[in-house]
């Protein structure tokens, strides 16, 4: 009854609804990335371009926002432009999203507003660029991602390039294995950072192949053991930004929040417009290739989780 009411609040594109009946393999995309991550129109090029690239290794992309009082499960491509052009679109995580959806205004939704909308919707594997974490300097701030709360309880697949070093990676990962939440990591043992592909901590599992991944994920569900995974993979090498560089960097950036007295839910978002400001446009090459390599590993990992009817061994 319950889930059925919160059913009611979806709106389905027609590519997403046909992909639905047909039990084709769907990949969600958040929002926040393109509202308040990427300046326009690199935003919305950059969407359409990662949606492509999943329709061409057969999954069926789903980028999730709120428009118009509806949680929109895909969008078109005049609804990207909206979202990637106007100013004034909310940035949704768990908290906010009864109040944009009551109000009818536009929102961009978090990892954790993205992970939300789409456990609702029925999708299993959602691509990101970077999930929040635990804050440097979180004792002091409690400044803590409600994506990692999201993460502990919501049964999606979270594939990212790790965790930006804005944040404090160990923390982060420490938090995320209290609640339980396995790090799985691709191509390398250890968490990505983002910007460059090594942050010097060891993700938990490393499972390169899709297979392994999708029989890992959906073992934890079948046993009940409700919640997120992250699946870490580095933004390729030729892409991937001096460590030095971005270093120096993340503390321009993080001493001009503190200096400017910045808290709550602008932090992140002012952090990432001051580090795309001090790179240059440099850094925004970086994000959109982890981007499009993240979107190939979640395309994968959906096609292998549709197929994975795995059990335990007989
Ligand atoms: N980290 C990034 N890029 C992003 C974000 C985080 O490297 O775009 C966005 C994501 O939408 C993430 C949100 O869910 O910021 C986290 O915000 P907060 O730290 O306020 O929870
Ligand atoms: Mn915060």
């Amino acid at each position: 009854m319950a889930a059925d009411l919160a059913h009611s609040w979806l709106t389905f594109s027609a590519p997403v609804a046909a992909a639905r009946a047909a039990r084709r393999p769907l990949v969600a995309l958040e929002s926040t990335i393109i509202a308040h991550g990427m300046p326009y129109p690199e935003n919305v090029r950059t969407a359409r371009e990662v949606e492509a690239l999943i329709r061409e290794l057969g999954a069926e992309p789903a980028t999730i926002a709120v428009m118009d009082g509806r949680i929109r499960i895909g969008l078109s491509d005049d609804e990207l432009e909206r979202l990637g052009r106007s100013d004034g679109v909310h940035k949704v995580s768990r908290r906010d999203l009864p109040a944009v959806l009551a109000s009818g205004e536009t929102g961009a939704t978090t990892v954790a507003g993205t992970m939300i909308c789409a456990a609702l919707a029925g999708i299993e594997v959602f691509v990101t660029g970077g999930i929040g974490g635990v804050h440097r300097g979180a004792s002091e701030t409690f400044d803590i991602s409600a994506d990692l709360q999201e993460l502990a309880k919501t049964s999606v697949a979270v594939v990212c390039a790790g965790a930006k070093s804005i944040l404090d990676i160990g923390l982060t990962l420490e938090y995320l294995e209290t609640h339980g939440v396995p790090v799985l990591s691709c191509e390398q043992d250890n968490f990505a950072a983002f910007y460059t592909r090594d942050s010097g901590f060891r993700a938990d599992y490393r499972l390169d192949d899709a297979h392994e991944q999708a029989r890992f994920i959906r073992t934890k569900w079948d046993l009940g053991l409700a919640g997120g995974v992250v699946l870490s993979t580095p933004v390729p090498e030729a892409a991937a930004m001096p460590s030095e560089e971005i270093d120096a960097i993340t503390r321009q950036a993080l001493a001009d929040a503190a200096t400017q007295g910045i808290s709550g839910k602008a932090v992140t978002p002012f952090l990432l417009a001051r580090i795309k400001a001090l790179t240059g446009g440099r850094s925004l090459a970086t994000n959109i290739a982890l981007v499009k390599h993240n979107a190939e590993v979640g395309a994968r990992l959906a096609l292998a989780l549709s197929r994975a009817d795995q059990g335990p061994p007989a």
